[in-house]
């Protein structure tokens, strides 16, 4: 047996993916690769993340509709956010990746999330339904953007204190 390739993925179930209430069947299906969940949080997308999120697509024509459907500003209030999540195990980039499916929902496996659950509109956004990490620099790079240290259960990369600076924060009334 080979030794394992421990890795981290980030995993995003997208706007339409709650929208449809696919969060409990892409768990399920996720759960078979026996991965395990280090991170989880519901987002609101900002512009700047959504840009950040998808930065090596930036020239690409269909950018600004990218933008606006990670960010599900065609669903209505309740939709305008995400499931982030990081799973962590060997292998777990390829095997997330597996079960996702192809990019384009139309050439996705059927059995595969995308491919049972994808569409593509009449503008042509790839209604794709979940993100995840195509390798570990991207996985890296993603995970640190929509995450912070202490949001991670365990040290899956090195961090550093930093000391805050004053600013105003909430906290419950
Ligand atoms: P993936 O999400 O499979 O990693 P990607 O990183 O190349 O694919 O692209 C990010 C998203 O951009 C993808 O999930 C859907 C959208 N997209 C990619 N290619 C597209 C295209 N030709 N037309 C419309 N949307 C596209
Ligand atoms: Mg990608």
């Amino acid at each position: 047996m080979s030794t394992p390739d421990i890795q981290n993925t980030l995993v995003l179930i997208k706007p339409d993916g709650l929208k449809k209430s696919l969060t409990g069947n892409i768990l399920t299906k996720l759960a078979e690769t026996r991965l395990i969940i280090v991170g989880a949080k519901v987002v609101s997308v900002s512009r700047e993340l959504a840009e950040q999120h998808y930065i090596h697509l930036k020239d690409k024509p269909f950018f600004p509709e990218l933008l606006n459907y990670i960010q599900g500003k065609m669903y209505g209030e309740e939709y305008k956010r995400v499931l982030a999540m990081v799973y962590r195990g060997d292998g777990a980039i390829q095997k997330v990746r597996d079960i996702a499916g192809s990019t384009n929902p139309e050439e996705a496996d059927s059995t595969s999330i995308r491919g049972a659950y994808g569409r593509i509109t009449t503008k042509g956004v790839f209604e794709n339904v979940i993100h995840a990490s195509s390798s570990t620099a991207d996985s890296e790079r993603e995970i640190k953007l929509w995450f912070k240290p202490a949001e991670i259960v365990g040290n899956i990369y090195p961090a550093k204190k930093a000391m805050a600076e004053a600013h105003e924060h909430f906290v419950w009334a």
